[in-house]
């Protein structure tokens, strides 16, 4: 029998490659957003699979908009990707994030717990919520410790995840997903915004680019292999919470470091602190410099993940290292950048 999945945040990075994956799996695909215009939709076009999809609008801050959609289709998993996702946001818009990150899977699981408690649920909880870590690699059990209004909203979910599965027997899992980047990725988050800086400057559209703290250290891995970890987590035995990560870190300056060595750019890093800069071997020409607006007021310094227990449940392993997820990113930005000159 076809299975029904329900997608929240369908036109987001996971939600495009995990309906990508499900299509392939045979499964019939709910994805629900909160517009009527679907002009937002660049990344299911991008992946050709956008009349594949069923579409409902679900405001994940109104229930009741959730528990029409519930009763309207005949769903087997829920994967509550949706959430205002972007931690710097989540500074300036700590009620909008608490109520969409945080409240909107409750109302989820809320909507679950009253209409049908077999329909299996995911959230899509981050390592964000350990913050300012208190455990050098961080597995399932390491404290949680977050830094920002948008851990502290994931972490919210997370319990809640925890405490439905304890509760009400729901089938009700929790994903702590590192950082994942792609070529999907939203523009705002650091990974995408180095790379499309640097083609510009490349192709003279700009001559520098801002950043933030260059210091911060990230465990990336490659957004379409972790979908299938997602997957996987709902089709184990019993629900759980698994870490799903690399296991390796690497600061921002490593990454531009990589990414400019990929690109052929002959660069020198020269000064400190707020005067840190980016140039041009030949001619010293800024092409990266430090603005201080895009320090976040609470910083997460280090993330490290320990995926041991998706590897030995799950069967789950990642496979592209940084090397390889920058080539993937920057040869897919060249790629659309040539086609729509
Ligand atoms: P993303 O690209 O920012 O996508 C977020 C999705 O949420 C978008 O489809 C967005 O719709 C939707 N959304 C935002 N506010 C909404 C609202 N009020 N009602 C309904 N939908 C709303 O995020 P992602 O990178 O795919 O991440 C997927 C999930 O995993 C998120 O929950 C994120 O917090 C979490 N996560 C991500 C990472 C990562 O490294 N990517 C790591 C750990 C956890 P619009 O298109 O309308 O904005
Ligand atoms: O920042 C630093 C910044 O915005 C990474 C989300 O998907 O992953 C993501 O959250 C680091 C931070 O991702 C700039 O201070 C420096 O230390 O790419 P990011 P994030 O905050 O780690 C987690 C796991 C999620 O769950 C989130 O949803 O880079 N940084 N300069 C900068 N960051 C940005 N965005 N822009 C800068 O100019």
């Amino acid at each position: 029998m076809k299975k029904t999945a329900l997608i929240t945040g369908i036109s987001g990075q996971d939600g495009a490659y995990l309906a990508q994956f499900l299509l392939k799996k045979k499964y019939k695909i709910i994805g629900t957003d909160r517009r009527s215009a679907r002009s937002v939709n660049w990344r299911l076009r991008r992946l050709n699979i956008e009349d594949k999809i069923i579409f409902e609008e679900m405001e994940l801050g109104e229930i009741y908009e959730i528990q029409r959609v519930f009763k309207k289709h005949k769903i087997d998993e829920v994967y509550n990707l949706a959430a205002q996702s972007f931690v710097g946001t989540s500074f300036s818009s700590p009620l909008n994030t608490s109520n969409i990150t945080g409240l909107g899977a409750l109302r989820i699981l809320e909507t679950i717990r009253t209409q049908n408690k077999k329909i299996k649920f995911y959230q899509a909880s981050s390592s964000e919520m350990f913050g300012d870590v208190l455990e050098a690699k961080q597995k399932e059990s390491t404290p949680l410790n977050p830094q920002s209004p948008y851990a502290i909203s994931k972490v919210f979910a997370h319990y809640l995840t925890q405490n439905y599965r304890k509760s009400y027997g729901i089938f009700a899992t929790s994903g702590i997903l590192f950082n994942h980047e792609s070529p999907l990725r939203g523009e705002e988050f650091v990974t995408r915004k180095i790379i499309i800086g640097l083609i510009k400057i490349i192709n003279k559209e700009i001559k520098y680019f801002e950043l933030g703290n260059l210091y911060a250290k990230r465990d990336w891995g490659y957004a379409k292999e972790y979908v299938e970890a997602i997957w996987k987590m709902l089709q184990t035995k019993k629900p759980d919470d698994f870490i799903i990560a690399t296991g390796k870190t690497y600061s921002i300056k490593d990454f531009i470091n990589k990414a400019t060595k990929y690109l052929n750019l002959n660069v020198k890093w020269i000064g400190k602190g707020l005067n840190e800069k980016l140039v041009d071997k030949k001619n010293n020409q800024i092409l990266i410099k430090i603005n201080p607006k895009y320090f976040r007021p609470a910083e997460v310094n280090i993330l490290t993940g320990n995926p041991t227990r998706a590897k030995k449940k799950l069967k789950w392993e990642p496979k592209t290292n940084i090397d390889q997820l920058i080539k993937i990113m920057i040869d897919d930005e060249i790629k659309y950048y040539k086609k729509n000159l």
